[in-house]
Order: structure tokens, then sequence, then C-alpha cells
């Protein structure tokens, strides 16, 4: 575990897609963080069609969410994440734009981290159902370190057309 800081994490990561096979970007995203160093990949949650939040004049979105054990610290995987954006094409044009590929730190443990290039819980995790569903796809009873659980969240938030596209 060379880079790791000797204690494993339970993390979850964001994707999302709406340029470029949207589909296929995911599924090969996942592969990439499956190969993570000090990384684990334990499960990946079904993908959803969403409605985009933000500009209105780009396709709709690919979404999807994974968990892993993770020996990494916060910001040597927000590097690994956005290595993999970048393989994967990513170019920041548009804030909230269209996107090849875009992996956001959700969850890291219970930690709660304000960092200049890091804020976890990812700021707009409970504004999302793209985000709430997969997640708790994965495990029902997640709750933000506050203690404010995803399902609660998920009632509460803004309908953005969730729709299955097939299973995990
Ligand atoms: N950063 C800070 N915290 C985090 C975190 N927890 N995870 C910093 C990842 N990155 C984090 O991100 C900008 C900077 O945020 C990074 O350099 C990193 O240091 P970015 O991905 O380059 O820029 P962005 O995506 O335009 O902005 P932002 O705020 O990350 O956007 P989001 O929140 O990623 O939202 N609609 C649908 N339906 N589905 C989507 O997936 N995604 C977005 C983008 C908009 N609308 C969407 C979707
Ligand atoms: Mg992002």
């Amino acid at each position: 575990m060379a880079d790791a800081g000797g204690c494993i994490v339970s993390a979850y990561v964001g994707l999302g897609s709406n340029l470029a096979d949207p589909l296929g970007q995911l599924a090969r995203a996942i592969t990439a963080l499956a190969q993570l160093p000090a990384t684990t990949l334990l499960a990946q949650s079904p993908f959803y069609g969403s409605r985009p939040v933000g500009p209105q004049d780009q396709p709709d979105f690919v979404n999807g969410a994974v968990r892993i054990d993770t020996g990494l610290t916060p910001l040597q995987l927000l590097d690994r994440l956005q290595a993999i954006e970048q393989a994967h094409g990513r170019e920041r044009l548009r804030h909230w734009g269209p996107r090849t590929l875009d992996l956001d730190l959700l969850l890291f443990g219970d930690r709660e981290i304000h960092h200049p290039r890091l804020t976890v819980p990812h700021p707009e995790l409970p504004n999302r159902d793209f985000v709430l569903q997969p997640l708790l796809d994965l495990d029902p009873d997640l709750a933000l370190p506050d203690g404010r659980t995803l399902a609660q969240l998920r009632k509460s938030c803004p309908d953005n057309r969730l729709r299955p596209l097939r299973p995990a």
C-alpha cells in the first residue's frame, strides 16, 4: 500500500456523461476505477438517464455511482479521478456544461473536507436525484456526516426525470 495513509476508507464516486457514448464512458471509467492503486471496487449502481441540471441546451446525462474501499488520501483520490477524466477526453469548457466524463468524490467515509480543491460531501449531493438514487441503490441506509439520511434527502430533492437504463 505504497501511497496510502495506512487506513482503508469506504468512499463513493459519482459518474456522469452526456457526450460521445455516455454508457460506454461510464463502463470504461468503472474499469479504470477498479484498477486504482490501493483501492478495491466493491459495487456499482445501476445507470440512470437524467435531464441536465444547469444549461438546458445539452443532451441528457447518464449517471451512476460506485462504492470503493481505498487507502488513498482524499486528494490522492481526486488526482486519480481527474486523471481518468482527462484520459476520457474531458474538456472544461462551461460550468455545468456537457462533458465526456465527470467523476465526483461524493462521500469519503464520514469525513467532512473543506479544501480549496475538494469539498466532501459533494456540495450538490443533497439536491440531485441522479446522485442520491444511485447511492441509495448501493446502500439504502447511507447518511451524511451531519446525520441527514439520503432517503430523507431523496424525498425533497428536485425531479430530473430519472429513468433506469439497464441493470448494473
Ligand atoms: N472539486 C471540489 N470538490 C469536489 C468533489 N467532491 N469531487 C473541485 C470532484 N471535484 C471536486 O470541477 C471543478 C473543480 O471542483 C475540480 O477541479 C475539483 O478540484 P469540474 O468537474 O472541473 O467542473 P464542473 O463539473 O463544471 O463543476 P462542478 O461544480 O464540479 O459541477 P458538478 O457538480 O460536477 O456538476 N446534470 C445531470 N443530469 N447529471 C450530471 O451528472 N453534472 C453536472 C456537473 C451538471 N449537470 C448535470 C450533471
Ligand atoms: Mg465535477
